[in-house]
Parts: C-alpha cells; sequence; structure tokens
C-alpha cells in the first residue's frame, strides 16, 4: 500500500466506522517547527511559512541565507578593495 500524499485523492471502504486521525493534534504532526499541519481525512498537509521552502517536513528560510550571502559578498568586496 502506498503512503498518502498530499493533494492525493483517495477512496476509503471500510467495515467499521472510519474515524479520521486527527494527526496535527500531535506533535504538530511531525512538520517542521513554525510549519503549519492541516488535517484532512485520512492523512494531513505541512506547509512552510512565508518566507520559507520545503515539503513542510524541512523548511529553509531562503530569505535568511540570501541576506548573509549578500552580507558576506559586500564583506569580501569591502576586504579586497582595502576598504574598512
Ligand atoms: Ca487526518
Amino acid at each position: 500500500m502506498k503512503p498518502l500524499e498530499p493533494e492525493r485523492k483517495v477512496l476509503l471502504t471500510c467495515d467499521i466506522t472510519c474515524v479520521d486521525i486527527d494527526e496535527c493534534a500531535t506533535n504538530n504532526g511531525g512538520c517542521h517547527a513554525g510549519a503549519t499541519c492541516t488535517n484532512n481525512p485520512g492523512g494531513f498537509d505541512c506547509t512552510c511559512p512565508t518566507g520559507y521552502e520545503g515539503d513542510g517536513f524541512t523548511c529553509t528560510g531562503y530569505y535568511f541565507v540570501i541576506i548573509w550571502m549578500l552580507i558576506a559578498y559586500f564583506a569580501q568586496t569591502q576586504l579586497f578593495l582595502g576598504i574598512t
């Protein structure tokens, strides 16, 4: 049986009453800290917060990385030109 994927439609057939588990109720569903966990029937979704990218379980703040790359670049340029 394939694992459930976000946005994948599934048809559930049960011999007993099916009760959806709210995965988000425990440990934010295992999503990344700060990510939004959305419960849905048969699964759940993790969404990275604004300014971050990833699959929801791992989120990287690309704004943060870009800013530090720019700072490193200008710091290196100033050292190269002899500007302190
Ligand atoms: Ca669920």
